[in-house]
């Protein structure tokens, strides 16, 4: 049993990110308090200073518990896992469970997202993000080194999905997920074993954005064990809490036009 108090978590998140909703069905599944902080990364809110400051890759999520700041969805995954005994207890193969987390951390969600969405798009968005670091770095000299290297990030992202050999490896990973755990669950009901744990946490979401692509004829429909298991997580309320409200394109545009707006009036305005 952990002693960690819960009583002060904070979640910074945005509720379309794959990596943050992972850790969102983990909080929900234990049944855990925590305050939600809506960080938007379209608006480029990430980068203000203050943010910016305890996390110089402004990448989301971040978890905070008292003195404990956590960034990264596996740690934070990890260390949700801790709280009170891991989920599923003796039910579950705890190292089956810490392979699996590792394995989907190590297939890059934000690549295999951003390789499906228009190439305008994705100009539009890192244009106006690149000139807000250019204007953070000058108003925030003390953070300009770290600014500095997230720009370098954001070109290496950029160079990355320009690599044919890159989306390939990344779709190939995502193949190898996708098969073996269409093998596991011919013996499990869950990813682990016969509970829900961290496991299954980090996979639901991959599912999800497969869905959201449209890509589950391609990628889900040759695996009717994945299918099956993708029916029965959809109905958890972790699901119905977390990823329900994203799961479309129709759905995702009430969150994304205002986005749009939003940087298209700062961009006309010049206002990063
Ligand atoms: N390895 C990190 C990846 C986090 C990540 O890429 N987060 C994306 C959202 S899914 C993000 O914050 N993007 C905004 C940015 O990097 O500026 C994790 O697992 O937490």
């Amino acid at each position: 049993m952990s002693a960690e108090s819960t009583s002060n978590m904070e979640l910074f998140q945005y509720p379309l990110s794959l990596n943050c909703q992972k850790v969102r069905i983990a909080l929900e599944e234990k049944n855990l308090d925590y305050v939600l902080h809506e960080i938007n990364p379209l608006k480029a809110k990430n980068l203000d200073p203050d943010f910016f400051r305890e996390n110089s890759s402004g990448a989301l999520p971040v978890l905070k518990n008292g003195n404990v700041v956590i960034c990264e969805s596996l740690p934070i995954l990890q260390y949700i896992n801790g709280i009170n005994g891991p989920m599923g207890d003796d039910k579950v193969h705890h190292e089956k469970v810490d392979e699996w987390v590792k394995k989907v951390d190590e297939w890059d969600a934000k690549t295999f997202t951003l390789s499906h969405v228009s190439e305008g798009t994705i100009r539009f968005f890192s244009r106006f993000k690149r000139r807000v670091v250019i204007a953070r770095m000058a108003k925030n000299p003390d953070l300009a080194n770290k600014y500095h290297n997230k720009l370098n990030s954001m070109h290496a992202m950029e160079e990355k999905l320009k690599s044919n050999e890159a989306l390939s490896v990344n779709e190939k990973q995502l193949i190898d997920l996708l098969d073996e755990a269409e093998n596991q669950l011919g013996t499990t009901e869950f990813m682990a074993g016969f509970e829900f744990s961290i496991a299954d946490a980090a996979f639901v979401p991959v599912l999800a954005r497969i869905q959201l692509l449209k890509l589950v004829p391609e990628l889900l429909k040759p695996r009717p064990r994945l299918l099956d298991y993708f029916v029965r997580m959809k109905k958890r309320p972790s699901y119905k809490e977390v990823v329900q409200g994203y799961s479309s394109q129709l759905k995702q545009m009430r969150v994304l036009v205002p986005s749009m707006c939003n940087v298209a009036v700062r961009k006309l305005f010049s206002k990063y």
